[in-house]
């Protein structure tokens, strides 16, 4: 395939039929600061691997979809300042004009599935934003969920989203949302968003067969597999929302919406909370990577 490279070790995997774990771009270079940025992604791909499945980070380079980046650029991906946040409608035009694209949600699943990664591991999902009904701000990760056969694993979608319209987005677009050994769906830094999921996942084998039989009865699109943060690393809800709220109302007042307002509010918040919510990013998403090398890993057992 034009503009696509796949690197040698994701190539010898995939053909070997071993567990792949794709990964995002936007979380380094538009989700956390420098370094942490590099740090975390080096962690999540280690992670990853300890729990027997290699690790794919997505991104674009020079206008070429590079599937299981270096180290070399991961490091750049958390350094260069002309990175372009790229959703699918950016593709074309980035991909044309030979540009660093970073690799949302939406866009990594689309490369993912291109390449055949059933699992994709991030942090939280883009999803329908509050006051949604009114300025149609509905991230294109849940089309994305909609229409390409890929598993997502998160901590849920971002707290900053409105998550119950999110929740009836995915119905209608028939996406299964499972919570792993949880009843609700998660709300990114804090445990649980009290909201009911559809069911409640026992161990990666059971994700694994229910993603087998999402499969074998040829329903399109992705699977959402929410595994919660820790009591022990979350930040409960009222206690965040406060610093959510002050984040969204400095973001009505400088005007920042499209595809600049996540990254804008993520860092708002950290700043606001001195970091705390940094930390718990991070927390989640190693606690993604775990869960979703070992649903990567059984899955491919019953591949065999
Ligand atoms: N989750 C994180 N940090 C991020 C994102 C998700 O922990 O930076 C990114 C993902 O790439 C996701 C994107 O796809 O934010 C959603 O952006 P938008 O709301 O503009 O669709
Ligand atoms: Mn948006």
């Amino acid at each position: 395939m034009l503009n696509i490279r796949i690197s040698n070790e994701i190539k010898e995997a995939l053909k070997n039929h071993l567990p792949v774990v794709a990964l995002e771009s936007t979380i380094i270079s538009h989700g956390m600061p420098y370094p942490e940025n590099i740090e975390t992604a080096f962690k999540v791909e280690q992670i990853v691997r300890e729990n027997g499945a290699i690790p794919a980070t997505i991104g674009i380079i020079d206008g070429v979809a590079v599937i299981g980046m270096s180290k070399e650029e991961i490091q750049q991906f958390g350094t260069r300042k002309d990175i372009i946040k790229a959703s699918r409608r950016d593709l074309p035009i980035l991909m044309a004009r030979k540009q660093w694209g970073a690799t949302t949600v939406a866009t990594t699943m689309y490369f993912a599935s291109l390449a055949k990664i059933e699992i994709f591991v991030t942090g939280g999902i883009g999803g329908v934003h509050r006051n949604g009904n009114v300025t149609f701000d509905i991230s294109a990760d849940l089309q994305e969920l909609a229409n390409t056969n890929v598993t997502v694993v998160c901590a849920g979608a971002k707290a900053i989203l409105d998550l119950p319209l999110t929740l009836e987005y995915l119905e209608t677009f028939g996406v299964p949302v499972l919570g792993y050994q949880s009843d609700e769906l998660a709300a990114f830094y804090s445990h649980t968003s009290h909201l009911k999921l559809d069911a409640n996942v026992k161990d990666a084998e059971e994700a694994a067969k229910i993603i087998q039989t999402k499969r074998s009865l040829n329903l399109k699109g992705g699977i959402l597999i929410s595994n919660p943060i820790s009591l022990k690393e979350e930040i409960p809800n009222d206690k965040i929302n406060v610093f959510i709220n002050d984040a969204l109302k400095e973001a009505q007042k400088e005007k920042i919406i499209g595809k600049d307002i996540t990254p804008f509010l993520l860092k708002r918040i950290s700043e606001l909370t001195q970091g705390q919510s940094l930390a718990a990013n991070k927390a989640l998403i190693f606690n993604n990577a775990k869960v979703g090398a070992l649903i990567a890993k059984a899955y491919s057992q019953l591949q065999k």
